[in-house]
């Protein structure tokens, strides 16, 4: 999401409309708040700033540098395997993949972030290069919605910027309108998107051959989600004005008009899915994250940038309804549309991280202050913001892919309060960018912010929108060579200039409706809002509404979300929880007497601890869930800044009880471990390499213990499997006592463990950590170098990615198969049964399904995320903290272009294997 620039109220405004006074209601905060602001945290000095402004900059070559030599044309980078990530020639990751269209995605989308950051040069030959290289006529089928904000507006702001520049008279003087001429090509080609009774476009598009017709693969979806649907406004509306060529900015808004249509009437909310043929509301949960956020997004921002009425009293409707049902300060809660009093999740996503920026260009600071502090603690816990997280702030879905809301509310809310605080919380954003997600070749996404493994993955929404947020947060006006405060920002940080609001108006004119006498007036703000009113002669404002909620992750203990804030409020203490009770403890007997007898909170308490006791009960009978492991490359030129994420062991060294394990690695012989080393000389002392399969984990164990190897690490042999893909695997001991294995022993998938296998080829001694959790770079070694100075690791793009090993003895026996469990008994099946279970289109729906699972309730008690207790004294400790210190086939229709030339395919097994957790199959259906 994001926000107009805008300018002040009195500020004299000739080429904008009278409404245009709206783009300022966030205007006026931004401008004059960030002048008065006295008190509160220290301020920052200007060189501070600019040295963090300098560090974002360094950042972005390195993210851009690596996507440029180790990806470019390829869509994006893949930072941990540095190559670039080609649309059918990497196991398909679901619908994430649909944002993928073989159009340098990534370098469209960095294209206005260059001019942002001041880079002029390097935009004028990004722009040479787009136009030389990209195609948009490839037979790929894409996400309607993706392409919209990524790929048109990533067009639609560096045009914006480059007539910008052009005019200014020394950049761009050679630009004739190209890119727009892109832009209207590919907008063109997303129409027969629309092509529905509805108005509601289809979810997906054949770039070639449209939608419905048997080439295109497309056209059969029922449903789309209602950002998908109405997040259009802004790029089409800019694509028609631009052009003069109506028919865009019509389409969407006759989109939008009928998803206003079919809001719920009596709650004023819409739903996450909805049928685009019936219109009928198929999934009636609501929020303000995935699957509806830039939906309100783009309604306000649409009123800014057009100017029409109707824009501005649907959001105010919908925003009213979302503050008397979704906000429950400071969070923000899914609630049922037709019963808008129930909640329909107890856990919240991370995109709604955006919508206190959206509540700065709203006008409405105090929720906003509180909602983004209460995300900045559960960073703060976690590094970064997890892809889902409870009303009790544990960890529900434990990914997190570089997302930028946060940052841009950081942004949004310094400018609205120019309370330093907000400097420094972006400070903690970049330190821990470069702590835990740099990489040698670019940055990665967090795999598991718990163990702070990584994902070979770097979305193009990093550089379009992290990078261009956190420069603005610490750039002053002179720093930026253009008036940011004349464009507005589309969801993807896109810019597009606010004098569009009275070019070619012709069509507003035409589509405005006029039903909307039916609303309440009183409901809307027609007046610029008043900073003497938000901030009254106050500068402490802002702190004194965090302050409250300073500690409200950390002392709060798992509970339901209406006591958290009542004892919050009140500051009484937590209601015992069954997994607390101790009968052994007088004052738990005390509490327990007398629940149900004095109030009926206590007889609430009495109910919810009878249920509690219930469920601990049968999860302590099911089998025993580990959670994941770490295995971090610590030498050169690695130094720890490569994590990946390792299957436990339910035998050997408890890597979470005692230290982290760390060593050089070695190769064992024979590779699969299962007879007496015939090199222990080689292991001894060292991490062992061990392949998988032909004898059980624990056989493996004991042949390189005796070895004197100090650990193990099994490495899958189903060539292509990978933990992006396949659910957590831990390895069972052999049904006998293994207490004898005194050893750590980790796995790793195939893909993960030729990363090693890679390094050693390339560097021979190879040393590292295993853990349960990343350790901090800084504090592996004196050796380390600073975290923001980063060679890239250009030779790994080449290297193969099996080992000699494996070519010669890779006679898999066993593989991650529908008999195969979380927790592998035996490390033996045939080798014919694997053969065929290792091709992704042996692999049925029916097989799929059987394949191991990790469900969001079985992830949510999983041992590491309910470590919260409660103590004598009833405050909250966090186990978590104790531990860590215990242990610190589409075609390519462009011939100038080489789209698989750096690719090794090491990935043919598991393609399009579905995604097996429920709650991360939704998510990924509803991603933006
Ligand atoms: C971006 O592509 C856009 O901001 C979108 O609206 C939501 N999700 C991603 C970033 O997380």
């Amino acid at each position: 999401m994001s926000g107009a620039g805008g300018r002040g109220c009195g500020s004299p405004v000739p080429q904008r409309a009278p409404w245009s006074l709206v783009a300022a209601t966030a205007a006026f905060c931004l401008v004059s708040a960030t002048s008065v602001w006295t008190a509160g945290a220290e301020p920052m000095s200007r060189e501070e700033k600019q040295k963090l402004g300098n560090q974002v900059l360094e950042m972005f070559d390195h993210a851009y540098g690596n996507y440029m030599e180790h990806a470019y044309p390829a869509d994006e980078l893949m930072p941990l395997t540095c190559r670039g990530r080609v649309r059918g020639q990497e196991p398909s990751r679901g619908d994430v993949d649909d944002a993928l269209g073989k159009f340098s995605l990534t370098l469209i989308d960095s294209l206005d972030t260059l001019v942002v950051l001041n880079k002029t040069k390097e935009f004028e030959d990004a722009v040479r290069k787009v136009l030389r290289d990209v195609n948009l006529d490839n037979d790929v089928v894409v996400s309607v919605f993706e392409t919209n904000i990524r790929v048109l507006g990533g067009l639609l702001g560096g045009h914006s910027l480059a007539i910008m520049l052009k005019e200014k008279g020394e950049y761009m003087q050679w630009y004739n309108d190209e890119l727009l001429q892109m832009a209207k090509q590919l907008g063109y080609k997303l129409l027969p998107a629309f092509n529905t009774t509805s108005g509601l476009p289809y979810p997906r598009i054949n770039l070639k051959f449209g939608i419905r017709k048997p080439e295109a693969r497309t056209g059969t979806e029922t449903d789309t989600c209602t950002a998908c649907a109405g997040t259009l406004i802004l790029e089409f509306a800019a694509l028609s004005r631009f052009t003069g060529a109506t028919i865009f900015e019509e389409y969407a808004r006759k989109a939008l008009d009928f998803l206003w249509e079919k809001r719920q009437r009596s709650s004023n909310l819409v739903g996450v899915t909805i049928n685009i043929h019936t219109g009928d509301w198929v999934r009636k949960d609501s929020g303000v994250g995935a699957g509806i956020d830039s939906y309100y997004e783009y309604l306000l921002k649409a009123y800014v940038l057009l100017g029409d009425d109707s824009f501005l009293e649907r959001f105010n409707t919908h925003y009213d309804a979302i503050m008397r049902y979704i906000s429950q300060p400071p969070l923000l809660l899914d609630v049922h549309i037709h019963k808008p009093m129930l909640n329909a999740r107890t856990w919240m996503d991370a995109l709604l991280a955006f919508f206190p920026g959206l509540q700065v260009l709203k006008g409405d600071i105090r929720p906003a202050i509180e909602t983004h502090e209460m995300l900045y603690q559960v960073i703060k816990k976690h590094n970064f913001l997890p892809e889902a997280f409870t009303t009790d702030f544990r960890v529900h879905w434990a990914q997190h892919p570089l997302r930028p809301e946060f940052a841009e509310s950081t942004y949004f809310l310094y400018k609205a309060t120019g309370d330093p605080y907000y400097l420094e919380v972006g400070k903690t954003l970049i330190e821990n960018l470069n702590k835990y997600a740099r990489v040698p070749c670019g940055f990665a996404a967090m795999k598991d912010v718990r163990t702070g493994s990584h994902e070979d993955r770097m979305d193009s929404f990093f550089l379009a929108e992290m990078f261009k947020y956190l420069y603005l947060l610490f750039a002053d006006k002179e720093d930026i060579i253009f008036d940011i405060e004349d464009y507005i920002f589309t969801t993807e940080a896109h810019l597009l200039p606010l004098w569009l609001s009275t070019t070619n108006q012709s069509i507003s004119k035409k589509n405005i409706t006029s039903e909307y006498t039916e609303l309440d007036d009183s409901n809307f703000d027609w007046t610029c809002p008043n900073t003497q009113i938000l901030f009254p002669n106050d500068p402490l404002y802002a702190q004194s509404i965090r302050e409250p909620l300073k500690n409200v992750v950390d002392k709060s203990c798992p509970r339901g979300i209406i006591r958290v804030e009542e004892s919050f409020r009140s500051g009484a203490k937590p209601p015992l929880r069954a997994r607390d009770f101790m009968a052994t403890n007088p004052e738990h007997l005390e509490i327990l007497k007398k629940m149900g007898a004095a109030s009926s909170i206590d007889a609430e308490d009495g109910l919810r601890f009878m249920q509690e006791m219930i469920e601990l009960s049968s999860q302590q009978q099911k089998e025993q869930q580990l959670p994941p492991r770490a295995v971090q490359i610590v030498s050169h030129p690695f130094f720890g800044r490569v994590v990946l994420t390792a299957g436990p062991a339910q035998f050997g060294l408890d890597l979470s009880k005692h230290k982290e394990t760390r060593g050089f690695v070695a190769s064992s012989k024979p590779y699969n471990g299962c007879s007496e080393l015939t090199n222990p000389e080689a292991v001894m002392g060292k991490i062992a390499l061990i392949q998988r399969g032909q004898c059980m984990f624990a056989e493996k164990a004991r042949n390189i213990q005796n070895a004197g190897a100090i650990g193990g690490i099994v490495i899958d042999d189903n060539e292509g499997s990978s933990s992006d893909t396949a659910p957590l695997f831990q390895m069972a001991g052999d049904g006998k006592d293994t207490d004898d294995i005194k050893i750590p022993m980790l796995f790793l998938f195939s893909k993960e463990g030729s990363i090693i296998l890679d390094a050693i080829r390339e560097y021979e001694e190879v040393e590292v950590l295993l853990s349960d959790k990343a350790k901090d770079r800084a504090i592996l070694k004196g050796k380390m170098i600073p975290s923001y100075i980063i060679n890239s690791n250009p030779e790994m793009e080449n290297e193969e990615q099996s080992s000699p090993e494996n070519d010669s003895q890779n006679q898999s026996d066993e593989q991650v198969s529908s008999s195969s469990q979380e927790v592998d008994l035996v490390d033996q099946e045939s080798s014919e049964e694997s053969s065929l279970n290792s091709h992704p289109e042996s692999l049925s729906p029916a097989d799929t399904d059987n394949v191991a699972s990790i469900s969001p309730s079985e992830q949510t008690s999983d041992p590491t995320e309910n470590h919260e207790t409660t103590n004598l004294n009833g405050e909250c400790t966090d186990l978590d903290n104790q531990l860590q210190e215990q242990s610190e086939t589409e075609e390519d229709s462009n011939p100038n272009v080489s789209w698989g030339k750096k690719v090794q395919p090491i990935d043919s097994i598991l393609a399009d294997w579905n995604e097996d957790i429920e709650a991360f199959e939704m998510m990924e259906k509803d991603e933006l």
